[in-house]
């Protein structure tokens, strides 16, 4: 049966490429749209083309993990090319039109992620030191491909791909986004969707922003009341929701699957009112307030000399550093506008230590350096370079996401439907026109963790209006985190974009179609 299909299929190619002529007439590889744009590419003139007989071939005796790599492959290119590729990790050799995952000899310059693609006319390597490189490359072999790779039906399309070799590796170690679903609740699937997505453009870090004024959203067992009703509403009044223990780690093996690592933040001690509203004795005074459902900022605070606070965070960070592999627990700390400032200190210290206590490392908001950082702290530079700065003077290191560039929730234009525009209206250009190493003095490449981009959600309730913020600005973000800034520039990157616009139609995303760049259309 598997190969009934593929015979069609290849018969149909090969009618196709004679009728074109264009199957194995020579390509150039340096033509390409992948994003972020590669380190080195290099053409040699020729193609390799997919075909029936083409299979995805795992060094044997590898980690099994190349084989749930080559899995990930095979799901990605069969739907739609209908060849029925399978994975041989058995020892088999390769043969002309396969594909081959290995790990090579430790290649320092290629890191943790990056990869080698080797193609020739008659097979497409890829190597890596680690796992996490070769899922890198594959993504590589997918954006080689024509758009129409990403259909999820069986598209017509003679499979080529140019010759020669791409070496690749990521300017950053960080380079995420954050999705807000305290202020409109995101269920399981949208959260798999977004991390697919995300894979595509090698971002390696969802922080998931737990909680905030208008929702509690990650089950705590010790403290139920927390999901039970600070779960149940939105901005807007709508029903809220909240992702069980199991849910959540769900997302984070499906993430794992994709390389990608959650940081799950739990926003303190301001952003709380759901929290407080749900337990009377977290407060000062002790009365809990209603559920929030307004976009207001600043108002709440979790009462910072009361041994109950502590007993709280420390059973919220305990309970959810069990269910993160990940080294960072974020504890926000941001826009705390109603905690005095020495009670603000005071409390990031404490809370600080319970990270520690619970084996995390600590990300917090740039605020959260006003208090005593502990080694290995990272400070999110958002809004106050000054802050970003007195992180640096106690050894922090800094996670870029400057509201003005790097929010993606901020609008387009003065048209644009859903986001804000408190800090900037940020085109498509003016997001990918800034490097994080040139913004502030002080801030150079070798402190900068990498770069992070926000999306606060008062203004999208549905997965396909945040999509629309999102996308296309994603794919720059991802460029700005993994290629030199020296090999940027909007006037080429604008081009590969517009190619792009067919892939994420293809995909499905709703994206904004920015009058900035020339989009490619499907044609059916
Ligand atoms: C500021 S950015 C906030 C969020 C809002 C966002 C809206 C940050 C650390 N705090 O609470 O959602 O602005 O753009």
């Amino acid at each position: 049966m598997k190969k009934l299909i593929p015979v069609m299929a290849t018969v149909a190619a090969v009618l196709l490429a004679g009728l074109t002529g264009c199957a194995t007439e020579p390509t150039d590889l340096s033509k390409n749209s992948i994003i972020p744009r590669p380190v080195t590419v290099t053409p040699s003139g020729e193609s390799f083309l997919l075909t029936a007989k083409s299979d995805i071939f795992v060094m044997p005796g590898g980690p099994e993990e190349l084989v749930n790599i080559g899995n990930f492959l095979a799901g990605k290119l069969n739907p739609s090319t209908g060849l029925g590729m399978e994975v041989i990790s058995d020892g088999r050799k390769p043969g002309k039109g396969d594909i081959l995952l290995t790990l090579g000899q430790y290649d320092p310059e290629l890191g943790d992620e990056g990869y080698e693609l080797t193609i020739s006319g008659k097979l497409l390597t890829v190597s890596a030191n680690q796992p996490a490189g070769i899922f890198r490359g594959i993504q590589t072999i997918r954006q080689l491909l024509p758009a129409e790779i990403e259909a999820d039906t069986i598209r017509e399309g003679t499979w080529v791909i140019p010759t020669g070799t791409i070496r690749d590796y990521p300017l950053y170690g960080h380079r995420g986004v954050m999705l807000d679903v305290a202020r409109h609740f995101f269920g399981p699937e949208d959260v798999m969707r977004y991390l697919d997505q995300l894979a595509l453009y090698k971002m390696n870090v969802l922080h998931m922003h737990l909680s905030d004024d208008q929702g509690w959203r990650i089950e705590i067992k010790s403290w139920p009341n927390l999901t039970v009703h600070g779960g149940k509403t939105e901005v807007g009044g709508g029903k809220g929701g909240f992702y069980t223990q199991e849910e959540y780690s769900e997302i984070v093996k499906y993430a794992a699957e994709r390389y990608i690592t959650i940081i799950p933040e739990i926003d303190m001690p301001g952003h709380t009112n759901a929290a407080l509203s749900s337990y009377p004795e977290l407060n000062i005074g002790g009365k809990a307030p209603e559920l929030y459902t307004g976009i207001k900022v600043g108002f709440s605070t979790l009462d910072t000399r009361s041994e109950t606070t502590y007993r709280f965070v420390d059973d919220v960070v305990r309970e959810i550093a069990a269910l993160t592999p990940g080294k960072y627990f974020h504890i926000g700390g941001d826009e705390s506008h109603v905690t005095k400032p020495d009670d603000y200190v005071y409390f990031i210290n404490r809370v600080q230590d319970i990270v520690e206590s619970h084996g995390k490392s600590i990300i917090g908001w740039d605020e959260i350096a006003h208090a005593t950082l502990k080694p290995n702290t990272v400070v999110q530079y958002w809004t106050r370079a000054e802050n970003a700065v007195m992180g640096l003077n106690q050894g922090a290191k800094v996670l870029m996401s400057p509201a003005k560039y790097a929010y993606l929730d901020m609008k387009y234009d003065t048209a644009s439907v859903f986001g804000l525009n408190w800090a900037a209206y940020i085109e498509v250009d003016d997001a990918y026109n800034w490097d994080p190493a040139m913004l502030v003095p002080e801030i150079t490449r070798e402190n900068i963790t990498g770069i992070e981009a926000p999306l606060w959600t008062e203004t999208v309730s549905t997965f396909r209006e945040a999509e629309w913020l999102i996308y296309p600005r994603l794919a720059g973000y991802a460029e700005i985190g993994w290629t030199p800034a020296e090999m940027r520039s909007w006037d080429e990157y604008r081009l590969r974009l517009a190619e792009h616009g067919k892939r994420m139609e293809v995909m499905d995303i709703g994206f904004y179609r920015s009058p900035l760049v020339d989009w490619e259309e499907v044609t059916e």
